[in-house]
């Protein structure tokens, strides 16, 4: 089970927005994630919050570039959560040895040979339309199944442009389209997309389906975070998203240590 920390150096996003913006604060930021037992620290310049405005490329790379320099040679491996391959690139170039691309390489082109070229490790979300309205109205005839057939169409679209199978992970997108009850029917029945045969990625983190459940805010969701993270680690997920990697990492070993 590996923690991926969350550094957004973004003004908007929904529960840390304008926090780190500035770079040796997202710096620092990292660090301190780092050392409460991230794996790996994945640095976004762009909120894809329900309603976000998109970034342009130019201010996405001016924000992530130092913050990715600043991080690359510690313990943890660095990712760059982008859809745009110039961004990519570019964090690529600055120490990033994993692209988390929310479109799952649909959003660019070039995302695909980029990421095959390099050899990173890339992850596959799914996503239902894109984050200005993916919360209209989600509908699926079998959430699961859906999101099932989607992750194994874009990790054939990824092995097709060239992309080595053990560098896959894929993510069922907790938020990005899907009710609260498609959320907690994803986290119910996880075990079925283990059967893809590549690792899960998990991000609950604050997130709004939480709120859902009892009216909280974001600044008030880790209940729910260390609730929802402990029951997908049990589901066999491989990797999770957090913002509290601290808090997350105890139930984590909690968790373990009475399980085995
Ligand atoms: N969730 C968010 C962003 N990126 N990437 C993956 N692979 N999985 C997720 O669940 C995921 C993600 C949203 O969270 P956050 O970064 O805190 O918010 P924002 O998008 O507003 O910056």
């Amino acid at each position: 089970m590996k923690l991926m920390g969350v550094v957004n150096v973004t003004p908007d996003s929904f529960s840390d927005g304008g926090l780190y913006l500035d770079p040796s604060a997202a710096v620092a930021h990292g660090r301190e994630l780092e050392a409460a037992g991230a794996a790996i620290l994945d640095v976004g310049g762009e909120s894809t919050r329900p309603g976000a405005e998109p970034v342009s490329e130019a201010e996405e790379l001016a924000r992530v570039r130092p913050v990715i320099a600043g991080l690359a040679g510690g313990t943890a491996a660095v990712s760059i959560d982008t859809s745009k391959a110039a961004v990519a690139a570019a964090a690529i170039a600055a120490g990033a040895t994993i692209v988390n691309d929310v479109t799952a390489l649909r959003g660019d082109q070039e995302m695909a040979a980029l990421c095959a070229e390099r050899g990173v490790t890339v992850v596959l979300m799914h996503m239902l339309g894109e984050p200005r309205t993916m919360q209209a109205s989600p509908s699926y005839d079998d959430v699961v199944a859906d999101v099932k057939s989607f992750l194994a169409e874009r990790l054939e679209a990824a092995l097709a442009a060239g992309v080595e199978e053990e560098r896959v992970w894929l993510d069922p997108g907790i938020g990005f389209g899907k009710t609260a009850a498609h959320n907690l029917e994803l986290l119910r029945r996880l075990g079925e997309l283990r059967e893809l045969g590549r690792p899960l990625v998990i991000g609950t983190s604050r997130k709004s389906f939480i709120g859902r459940l009892d009216g909280s805010e974001a600044s008030e969701r880790l209940g729910g975070t260390i609730a929802s993270s402990v029951l997908a680690a049990a589901e066999g997920a491989a990797v999770l998203r957090v913002h509290d990697v601290a808090e997350v990492s105890q139930a984590l070993a909690v968790t373990t240590a009475v399980l085995g």
